[in-house]
């Protein structure tokens, strides 16, 4: 693969620069990960070559025999995996997915509940400048200011009084475990769909480690390459009497060819899950994130909900005089990567924002445990204290090196 990568010299040359940053940088954006070998070929196997618009045994193109066998083992293990009657694998992302999952339970301008994009909710569950902000009445629901978690009690007073056409549940910077049987209740009581958007805790889910949405979800969305360690892209999950409608908002809906080669991939993402070393995967990345929370709680960071039950954490950085942007790009000097994220009410905007999302996802990949964590939580501190001192930087950019150097990740991908 290599050598053939080799022969557009510009692009090789900043790929080289990006398999390096990812090799010998710390990766905490606790929405990325490392997928396997396994993976990595399948995304970049034959299969890009095919038309397969359509679904297994009704395509509009010929020579999809093998295709077809290939998407529908992605269909029957994602089904089994999450325990949902169908299983949708084409969307290419997670705002298609949601999208799709709009289109197939809702009637443009309906009312639709979901979480503050403030507050940890994402761009489709109702930003104004989103295309669910603007095709559906959004109706927000926050967490608790005190406390920074989910009110059930305020939820379930804000769907009696809107009767929404779907909940939507499930966030981005959300540390908490979500109570899905209490949604389920508040749902059923007004009437409407209850959405689960489980991409951040997909993994989890499957590995165990979160409850399972499975009970009480009409349906459910996700990407594959968060916590779930697959291929850049997402899937459906529902109840069969919606699998019509959200087949048809995907294909023709919204998309036209699926990519059979990120299909592929999921197909091998969902095997990998199902393996009993999946669920010591998934245990150890909620160990790491409590051991990292403690870490940064023992050197005085304030955390949004004072800890964390799942991969993430939201480090509210007010007391310590910095912003979200300034502590990303100063840990960007250190080569740790982090994400600047919007803390429940933010005083500052979506850009500077005042908080730090970070997560365990990726580091546990690697390999690495809960010592590793209270070594990685001083390499934070010691770079955001030396903020303005570019050797000190540079310094702590040499220990995270020789850390990651430990636990290589794809050490031969270009000789
Ligand atoms: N952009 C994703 C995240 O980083 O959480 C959500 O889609």
């Amino acid at each position: 693969m290599s050598l053939n990568l080799k022969i557009d010299k510009e692009v090789f040359e900043w790929y080289y620069k990006e398999w390096r940053r990812q090799e010998e940088g710390l990766e905490l954006i606790p929405s990325e990960n490392y997928v396997s070998l396994a993976i990595l070929q399948a995304s970049g196997s034959i299969l890009t070559n095919k038309y397969s618009e359509g679904y297994p045994f009704k395509r509009y193109y010929g020579g999809n025999q093998f295709v077809d066998q290939i998407e529908l083992l992605a269909i029957e293990r994602a089904k089994k995996l999450f325990n949902m009657e169908h299983a949708n694998v084409q969307p290419h992302s997670g705002s298609t997915a949601n999208m799709a999952a709009y289109f197939a339970l809702a009637n443009f301008k309906d009312k639709i509940m979901g979480l503050n994009l403030q507050h940890g909710g994402h761009l489709t569950h109702g930003s104004a400048v989103n295309f669910s902000g603007k095709l559906y009445t959004f109706i927000s629901y926050g967490v608790d200011l005190q406390t920074h978690l989910l009110d059930y009690d305020e939820i379930a007073r804000i769907a009696d009084k809107e009767k929404p056409k779907i909940i939507v549940c499930g966030y981005t910077a959300y540390p908490r475990q979500i109570d899905f049987a209490k949604f389920s209740k508040i749902a059923k009581e007004c009437g409407s769909y209850l959405m689960v958007d489980m991409a951040h805790i997909a993994g989890l889910i499957a590995g165990e480690v979160h409850p399972s949405p499975s009970l009480y979800a009409d349906v459910i969305t996700s990407t594959t390459h968060k916590t779930l360690r697959g291929p850049r892209g997402a899937f459906i999950l529902s109840k069969n009497q919606y699998a019509q409608a959200i087949d048809k908002a995907v294909f023709p809906g919204l998309q036209g060819g699926p990519l059979e080669n990120q299909i592929m991939a999921k197909a091998i993402c969902f095997y990998e899950a199902m393996q009993p070393s999946f669920k010591v995967y998934a245990a150890q990345i909620v160990k790491n994130a409590k051991a990292l929370a403690k870490a940064l709680l023992d050197l005085n960071y304030d955390l949004i909900t004072g800890g964390t039950d799942t991969h993430l954490i939201l480090i509210d950085l007010r007391s310590k005089g910095l912003t979200g942007k300034e502590a990303q790009e100063v840990l960007d000097k250190a080569a740790i990567t982090t994400n600047k994220n919007t803390i429940p009410n933010d005083p500052q905007s979506p850009f500077v924002t005042s908080g730090l999302r970070i997560g365990t996802p990726a580091i546990t990949t690697r390999g690495m445990k809960e010592q590793e964590m209270e070594q990685i939580a001083h390499l934070i501190d010691q770079a955001l204290k030396n903020k303005n001192d570019l050797v000190k930087l540079e310094q702590i950019k040499e220990k995270v090196r020789k850390l990651t150097a430990e636990f290589p990740i794809y050490p031969n991908l270009l000789n």
